[in-house]
C-alpha cells in the first residue's frame, strides 16, 4: 500500500465558537493549530477563513491573508483552500479567498445538495455570538449550491488558470458520477483525489456499508486514476478513517469535522486529532506520508507557486 495522506481541516464553517473553545477562529489560532497538525503528521491542511471580530464564516482574502502567509512560514504542508466556504454565502464570496491565493489545492463540492446543520441546535447553550443560533437554525432551508456550471467555472478558474489541483468532496454516490462526467469533458485529469464525505445530513451517511459502495464505484469509474480518502461528521470520524485506511485509503481529521476526541470529550486541538489518527493508522501498518510525498501522489504544482 502507498503512504497514507493525513489531511487536518483546522476550522471550517459547520461549528461554531460557542460549541468549543478550542475551535481556532483567529488568524493566530488558526495558525498555531495548523502548524501544530503539521508537526503532529498532518500532510494537508485543508483550510477555511472566519471573522476574526465574531467567528463567522468568512472566504475574505483579508480574513485568509491573515494566515496564509504565517501557516507557510511555520510548516511544510499542502495548504487546501475550501472553496465550499459556507453554504449561506454567494460563489462569488465563497471564491474570493481561493482565487487570491491561488493554493496548490482547493476542494470542491460536486454537487448542490442540503446541508442539515440544525440537529446540532439539539444541546442547550450559552451562545457567545448572536449570529450562532439563528445560522443553525435556519440550515432547515439551507441548499449548499455547486451545479455543472458552478463546477466548471471553479475547475476553470482556480485550476486551469491558477494550477490548483483539488480535493474532490463527494457527500453521496451522485457526486462520483458527476465527478466522472468533468473527467469525460477532460477537465479534470489524474491523478484524481477524492474524498468520500460522510456524516452530513443531506449527504450519504457515516455506515461501512455506504464506504464500501463509494469505493467499489470510484473503482469502477477511474481504475487507476484516483486516490481516496475519507471523512466523517461527527462520533463516526475515527472509526470511519480507520476503515479508509484498512482499505488503502487515505485519511482527514480535524475539528472542522468532529469537535471530539473520545465520547463527551472535546479535542482541545487539531493536533490531538491528527496524532490519534496516525497512532491508529501506523498500528495498521501504513506510514504516514510528508508534504513532499504527498506533493508528489497528487502532482501539485508546490508551495512556491502560491499567490501568498
Ligand atoms: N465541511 C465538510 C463536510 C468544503 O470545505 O468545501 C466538507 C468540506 C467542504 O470541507
Ligand atoms: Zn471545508
Amino acid at each position: 500500500m502507498s503512504k497514507i495522506i493525513i489531511s487536518c481541516a483546522i476550522t471550517g464553517s459547520i461549528h461554531t465558537p460557542s460549541m468549543s473553545p478550542h475551535l481556532p477562529v483567529t488568524p493566530a489560532a488558526i495558525a498555531e493549530q495548523a502548524i501544530g497538525a503539521a508537526e503532529a503528521g498532518a500532510a494537508i491542511l485543508h483550510l477555511h477563513a472566519r471573522d476574526p471580530d465574531d467567528g463567522r464564516p468568512s472566504a475574505d482574502p483579508a480574513h485568509f491573508m491573515a494566515f496564509l502567509p504565517r501557516i507557510k512560514a511555520g510548516c511544510e504542508a499542502v495548504i487546501n483552500l475550501s472553496t465550499g466556504g459556507s453554504a449561506v454565502m454567494t460563489l462569488d464570496q465563497r471564491l474570493a479567498g481561493p482565487l487570491a491565493a491561488a493554493p496548490e489545492m482547493a476542494s470542491l463540492n460536486m454537487g448542490t445538495m442540503n446541508f442539515a446543520l440544525y440537529p446540532m441546535l439539539g444541546k442547550e447553550r450559552a451562545w457567545l455570538h448572536d449570529w450562532e443560533e439563528p445560522f443553525l437554525r435556519n440550515s432547515d432551508d439551507l441548499v449548499f449550491r455547486n451545479t455543472p456550471r458552478d463546477i466548471e467555472g471553479i475547475l476553470r478558474r482556480l485550476g486551469a488558470e491558477r494550477g490548483a489541483r483539488f480535493e474532490f468532496e463527494c457527500y453521496d454516490v451522485g457526486h462520483l458520477h458527476m465527478l466522472a462526467h468533468f473527467r469525460d469533458r477532460g477537465l479534470v485529469q489524474a491523478p484524481i483525489f477524492i474524498q468520500f464525505v460522510m456524516g452530513v445530513l443531506g449527504g450519504i451517511a457515516a455506515e461501512p456499508e455506504h464506504l464500501a459502495h463509494m469505493k467499489a464505484t470510484a473503482d469502477r469509474l477511474f481504475g487507476d486514476d484516483y486516490l481516496f480518502s475519507t471523512l466523517a461528521a461527527g462520533r463516526q470520524q475515527m472509526p470511519m478513517a480507520a476503515i479508509s485506511a484498512g482499505m488503502g485509503g487515505h485519511v482527514r481529521v480535524g475539528l472542522e469535522d468532529n469537535l471530539f476526541i473520545a465520547r463527551g470529550k472535546l479535542a482541545e486541538s487539531n493536533a490531538e486529532q491528527v496524532a490519534r489518527v496516525r497512532a491508529i493508522v501506523e498500528g495498521m501498518g501504513r506510514t504516514v506520508a510528508t508534504p513532499d510525498e504527498a506533493r508528489e501522489m497528487l502532482a501539485l504544482k508546490g508551495a512556491d507557486q502560491v499567490g501568498f
